[in-house]
Parts: C-alpha cells; sequence; structure tokens
C-alpha cells in the first residue's frame, strides 16, 4: 500500500500535523466508528471541537479481496465541497482534505443518528424526508446546466467524473440482481420470488432503460447513494443532513429521489411484516413528502434564473419523477437480492424476512412494470403499500 492508513492511536498526531485543522487544538479522544462497506472512519475529540475523519481503503473494507480506488475520497471531498455551496446545511461541513493520504475530515455530527436506525426502531422524525428533497432540489438546481449555464455545467462535468464509483452502482443495482452472481444470497424460500422478478422480461427492459438513463443523464451531481443511512438525523433541533457522498456523479437527479423512494419500501416492509401497519403507511407517506420537498424547492430556485426560452419547468420535473419510480424499484430490489443487504431486512427472523423480501420484490415489479399514476406520488406509494400488504 502507497499510503499509510489512520489508527486510533496515529490520528492525535495526524490532526497536529494538518494546517486546516489547528483551530481545533489537540486531540484528547478518539473513537473507530467505521461500519460501512468501504472506509475507515474516526472520531476525533479536540479542544476546539469535535472531527469525524474518513479514509478510503484500497479496498472494499467488508471484502478485502475487492480492490476500489482510493482516489474516491478526493471526489467525495469535491463533491461535498460543492454540496456545501448549494445546500449549507444540508450536508456536514467539510473542513480539510488530504489527496495524499485519501482522508477528508468533516464536521462531527454524533449528535445526530443514522435515519435507517431510527426506521428500523419505528421512530417518526417528521420533516426530514422534505428537507432530503430540498437537499435534492438544491444540488439538482445548483450543479446543473440551470445553476451552472451551459459551459459552467460542461466544464463541472469534466471535473467530476467517477467511473469505478459508478461502475459499482451499475454493476450492483442495474446488472447483479438480474443474473447468477456469486455476489447474490438468496434465503432458498426466496428463489421462487427473485426468479419470477428477475426473469420477467417486462421488469428486465425496465431495468435495461433505467441503467442506460444512469449511465448517460449527465445532469447534475447527484449524490449517487442516497439511502437512509446515508442520512444522518436529529430531533431537537430538527436537522436532516445527506452524507457519504463518494458515489457522487454526473447523473440523473432521479436517481436520487429513486434511492430515497427505494428505502422507504424498504422500511416499510419490515414494519408491515412486524405488524406495524400505521407505521408503514406513515414510512411510505415520505415518498410524497420528499418529492414536495424537491418540487417545491425546484421550482423556487427556476423562477427568474433559469431560460425560460426553450427548458419547460413542468416538462423537467415530470421528466425526474418518470426517471424516480423505477430507480425507486432497482434500489429496493437490490437490497434483498444482491451485494449488501440492509438492516431494515437483515435483522428480521427468518420467517419475516422472507415475507419482507417476497413484498419488496413485488412492490419492485408494480413500479417497474405496472402502471403507475403519473406524476403523484400518494396514490403510487398507496398502491406500493397495498401490494407490500398483500
Ligand atoms: C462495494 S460497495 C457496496 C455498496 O455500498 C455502498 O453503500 C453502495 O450502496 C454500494 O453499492
Ligand atoms: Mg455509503
Amino acid at each position: 500500500m502507497s499510503y499509510e492508513l489512520l489508527t486510533v492511536e496515529t490520528v492525535p498526531g495526524y490532526v497536529a500535523a494538518r494546517p486546516a485543522l489547528a483551530p481545533f487544538g489537540a486531540v484528547t479522544r478518539v473513537r473507530e466508528v467505521g461500519d460501512g462497506n468501504l472506509n475507515l472512519v474516526f472520531v476525533a475529540e479536540a479542544e476546539g471541537g469535535g472531527l469525524v475523519l474518513k479514509q478510503a481503503l484500497p479496498y472494499v473494507r467488508v471484502d478485502p479481496t475487492w480492490p476500489i480506488t482510493p482516489e474516491r475520497n478526493g471526489i467525495e471531498g469535491r463533491a461535498l465541497r460543492l454540496h456545501n455551496v448549494v445546500a449549507p446545511g444540508l450536508v456536514p461541513e467539510l473542513y480539510d482534505a488530504d489527496a495524499e493520504r485519501h482522508v477528508i475530515v468533516i464536521e462531527d455530527l454524533s449528535d445526530h443518528r443514522v435515519w435507517r436506525g431510527a426506521l428500523n426502531e419505528g421512530l417518526r422524525h417528521d420533516g426530514v424526508a422534505e428537507d432530503l428533497g430540498r437537499y435534492v432540489a438544491k444540488v439538482a438546481f445548483g450543479t446543473s446546466v440551470f445553476g451552472l449555464g451551459a459551459k459552467g455545467h460542461k466544464a463541472a462535468l469534466a471535473a467530476a467524473a467517477n467511473p469505478e464509483l459508478c461502475e459499482i452502482t451499475e454493476d450492483l443495482v442495474f446488472t447483479e440482481p438480474y443474473i447468477s452472481h456469486e455476489h447474490n444470497r438468496i434465503l432458498p424460500a426466496n428463489e421462487a420470488d427473485v426468479a419470477a422478478y428477475a426473469g420477467d422480461p417486462d421488469v428486465r427492459a425496465a431495468v435495461g432503460a433505467a441503467k442506460l438513463a444512469f449511465m448517460t443523464h449527465t445532469e447534475a451531481l447527484v449524490h449517487g447513494d442516497l439511502h437512509t443511512g446515508s442520512v444522518l438525523v436529529r430531533d431537537e433541533p430538527h436537522s436532516a443532513k445527506a452524507f457519504d457522498v463518494e458515489f457522487a456523479f454526473y447523473g440523473p437527479v432521479g436517481f436520487d429521489v429513486g434511492a430515497l423512494w427505494g428505502n422507504y419500501v424498504l422500511a416499510a416492509a419490515r414494519a408491515l411484516v412486524l405488524g406495524e401497519d400505521a407505521y408503514a403507511a406513515w414510512v411510505l407517506a415520505q415518498a410524497a413528502e420528499t418529492w414536495q420537498g424537491f418540487a417545491e424547492e425546484f421550482a423556487a430556485l427556476w423562477r427568474g434564473r433559469a431560460d425560460p426560452r426553450i427548458i419547460d419547468l413542468d416538462h423537467y420535473i415530470a421528466k425526474v419523477y418518470a426517471d424516480a419510480v423505477p430507480f425507486a424499484a432497482a434500489k429496493a430490489a437490490r437490497r434483498v437480492i444482491g451485494f449488501s443487504s440492509v438492516s431494515d431486512i437483515e435483522t428480521l427472523p427468518e420467517e419475516l424476512r422472507v415475507r419482507a423480501i417476497r413484498a419488496v420484490l413485488a412492490a419492485a415489479r408494480l413500479l417497474l412494470t405496472g402502471d403507475p399514476p403519473q406524476g403523484e406520488p400518494k396514490p403510487l406509494f398507496d398502491r406500493v403499500g397495498q401490494v407490500l400488504a398483500e
């Protein structure tokens, strides 16, 4: 390895040697907290406040035989810096970026918790879903041709390429769940469900079209992995922040909306098999909250700033919505078939897990092949709730 990995013991010296971190003073305590698929993460308490250090490993943390570029850390730092400009307060602040050791240092948000865990416990953080819609809208506008102009958009696009992490998504979300692959983990009782879903020609055609959109619609510097485990929430005072932007790339805005929607489907499936019907309804209602936050914020940014001569706001919003529906399906289905399951499903007893997975695949099939109501998420996710409950 050509760079030194941080440890709990070396973090204080590392922080002391970084000029950008001088205002924080000496580090007094360090904890390693990384539990994601890819990185080392440390929380450092310093005299001047808390810091989070995120260092990219040159391989997948949960599978060291799988190499992955540590350059993703610099890509994340640059995306986070831009997201702080266009969506301040909705992402962690960036304090430092070290291209040699592949470390970014960000705001300590230890008074927040990961939203997925809160959803698994049946907690209602009202307003978070709408905040996330506003975050997607601010990024969608501010990093796109609408906010940057034609030449600015092209320059930003050229500077933000993230081919290796995009390839992971292309494989893990859009390909592997639909073929026989060693990454797939399928319970025997779900084999027929997966075969019926992944073998359906209409499902395959819709997922193929979504994959092509993911690969070619270079609209904005989207988050790229906006699942509920990439969101931090706090009640008092209310706060929601999207983090972990290492998958950021110039892609379709509907991919971020769909990622949230797909993860609401997973959370609702969990609630329903646990008999928590009212909570499942609340979770699915968050899809409309996210959409409302997105559509209102995007329209507000659009007014007076976008070129009105040819591009139509309603047409673009409808495009984002139409993209988000199949992306939601693909993002939910990959978590119950392929690499990287989620705790919503994994922490259920096996009998309930089988039912939840079957329900998620039925919902994904509806989203991909049904005739969903256009442009309005409430009736769509009401139908998703019915299908999940069948
Ligand atoms: C090898 S990376 C596996 C997954 O972790 C991230 O959270 C992304 O969702 C990626 O697909
Ligand atoms: Mg992540």
